[in-house]
């Protein structure tokens, strides 16, 4: 009925040039299914014990996120984290519905053998990744996969104002190939403006050393505006935060922040750290290019090792006879692997 209605209610014809077919209304027809299903973003912290992933995840779901509704109260209070646990928020803005889901994981590096501890990590990053490419091959494909997989992973640098440690650029090596990693450096209220960019620089230095790739990545098919916002969120990059459960009052509002002998930080105060930016940067400017990178870059990579070696293993199994994993996979192996060839692979 709604639809006849519509039709009926066409404008006259005259309205348009005549050469106008009305296929641009699309971006109309996107956007409200877009808006219809919502958008899910999900976001992993990492980093050694202490140096504040619980208390800053707590901060950004307690802060004026995106002046919608941000929770004042913690419903949790902070507790020594010993699993991988994700916590959703679900924010809503102007009718556009965001569900932010921030994985905690429990802290590293402080065992006397801190051999492999970072395996935990990678392997939840891509038992998502597998999760996901397991439904897109199952012959009932959903309509709508459930996007469980991490677009973006907080690494917390301890502010030592020297150097990184060497487990932190083993981590952030084997993270980078996996996921898109911003680093921050924790508790940057320790210290002063002048020791925080001197270690900034540091830092840069040392990943161009190690060769250590961290989002955003250089990319041709940007544009001009996407190209100077990303120049300009490197030069920030890693983000100096202050996390907090304490609320305090500055005029009338209340924020996150921390009493010292010196006085008050507020976290929302980008004079006193680079929360507020850090906060921009994932629910205003990246949001959409940390999905697609995600999805571009890091499970593509995973999904054509995969899809690899399941034909290898599913071409040994065959030559002794046996069926095919399902005719969906199937036909999908042989799109993957035609792509690999012309890719040279
Ligand atoms: N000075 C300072 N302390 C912080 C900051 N963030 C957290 N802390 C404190 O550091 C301790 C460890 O925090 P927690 O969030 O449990 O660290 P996690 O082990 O990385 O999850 C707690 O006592 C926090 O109050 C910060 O930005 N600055
Ligand atoms: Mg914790």
């Amino acid at each position: 009925m709604a639809a006849t209605t519509a039709m009926n209610a066409q404008p006259p014809q005259s309205v348009f040039p005549k050469s106008h077919v009305g296929f641009d209304s699309i971006t109309t027809q996107i956007e409200r299914k877009l808006l219809k299903r919502g958008f899910q973003f999900n976001v992993i912290c990492v980093g050694q014990t202490g140096l504040g992933k619980s208390t800053l995840i707590n901060t950004i779901f307690a802060s004026h996120l995106v002046d919608s509704k941000g929770r004042l109260t913690p419903n949790d209070p902070i507790r020594q984290t010993t699993e991988i646990h994700p916590v959703t928020h679900i924010i809503e803005e102007n009718g556009v519905r965001l569900r932010l889901n921030i994985v905690d994981t429990p802290g590293y590096g402080d065992l006397v053998n801190n051999d492999r501890c970072w395996d935990p990590i990678i392997k939840y990053i891509k038992d998502q990744h597998s999760a996901y490419l397991r439904k897109e091959l199952t012959a009932q494909r959903e309509r709508y996969i459930q996007d469980t997989r991490i677009h973006c992973c907080l690494y917390f640098i301890a502010p030592t104002g020297h150097a990184l440690k060497p487990i932190d650029i083993v981590v952030l090596k084997k993270l980078s190939e996996t996921v898109n990693v911003v680093p921050v450096i924790a508790k940057a209220d320790s210290l002063t403006l002048e020791e925080r960019q001197l270690f900034k620089d540091r830092i840069k230095e040392e990943f161009a050393f190690h060769n250590i790739r961290m989002y955003p990545y250089e990319n041709e098919e940007y544009d001009h505006e996407e190209a100077a916002m990303n120049a300009q969120i490197k030069s920030i990059i890693p983000f100096a935060v202050v996390g907090s459960e304490h609320n305090i009052n500055v005029a009338g509002k209340t924020v996150r922040g921390r009493q010292n002998r010196w006085g008050t930080i507020n976290v929302e105060d980008e004079r006193h750290c680079e929360f507020v930016y850090l906060r921009d940067f994932l629910t205003r400017t990246h949001l959409q290019d940390l999905i697609e990178t995600t999805s571009q870059i890091h499970y593509e990579s995973f999904r054509a090792k995969q899809l690899l070696a399941l034909k290898e293993s599913s071409a040994q199994v065959q030559g002794h006879g046996s069926r095919p994993i399902s005719p969906s996979a199937d036909r999908e192996l042989s799109r993957q692997s035609q792509r690999m060839t012309m890719n040279g692979y």
